[in-house]
This record gives structure tokens, sequence and C-alpha cells, in this order.
């Protein structure tokens, strides 16, 4: 017969990791002190994706690509829009590397596609 669910041994969640140990120390009485070890894992580094201004590219094609691809609602899409008209360059959002990296990449490629010089760049926030 099966045992209840309640006391069941599967279905928990996994125990959450424990800090590495230390080697264990013999103390010279046949006991080994094992101390754990603070963590030390660094947030990772984020990195800002900018736009840069051209004289070429569409005004409303810049506001697709804030809102599709950086996810803006149509206000703040142009507002960064004309930012970067004026300006020279804008902020469109601040990601860990590999996503700032993809997204780089894929406005390249929509902007390439559709015959545009957009320049899309990635630097350490
Ligand atoms: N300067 C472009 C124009 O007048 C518009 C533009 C804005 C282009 C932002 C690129 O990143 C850009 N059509």
């Amino acid at each position: 017969m099966s045992s209840s669910p309640v006391f069941s041994s599967r279905n928990h969640s996994p125990p959450p990791p424990t800090p590495p140990l230390q080697p264990g120390r013999d103390e010279g009485d046949g006991a080994t002190v094992v101390e754990r070890q603070p963590q030390k894992t660094e947030p990772p580094r984020l990195y800002q994706v900018l736009l840069l201004n051209d004289d070429f590219t569409p005004m409303e094609f810049v506001v697709m690509v804030l809102q599709e691809f950086f996810r803006h609602d149509l206000d703040t899409a142009t507002q960064i829009m004309l930012k970067i008209h004026h300006e020279g360059r804008g902020v469109c959002g601040v990601y860990t590397k590999d996503v700032a990296a993809t997204k780089v990449e894929l406005v390249l490629a929509v902007s390439r596609r559709a015959g545009h010089p957009l320049q899309c760049i990635m630097e350490a926030a």
C-alpha cells in the first residue's frame, strides 16, 4: 500500500544549496571541525543598450524598436527617440551582458533587413 501523499518523500522542493565546506581540520583528538564559508557571489555586471542618432532612419522605426525590443510604451519610446535625435544617443535599457548583447544583435538585424543604418551599442553601466 502506498503511503499518504502528506508523508510522501516525493514532491518536496530540493534543499537550499549549502555554502562550500572548508576541508576538514583535524583537532588532534580525532574530531574534525568543518566550518561553513560565507557565500561571496558578486551581482552580475550590468550593461546599457544605446541607440545612436543618424540622418536616415525614420523616427517611427526607432519608436517601434523601442516599443518592441525594449518594452517601452508609445509615450516613453517617443521621448527616448527625440532625446537621441537631439542629443546623439540615448539609453534604451539596462541588462545583464548576454541579454544586452542579444538585444543589440536583434536591433541591428531588424534595422538592416529594413534597410536602415540605425546603430545600436552596449556599454558597461
Ligand atoms: N534623426 C532621425 C531622423 O530625423 C531619427 C532618429 C532618431 C534616427 C533616433 C536614429 O537612433 C535614432 N529621421
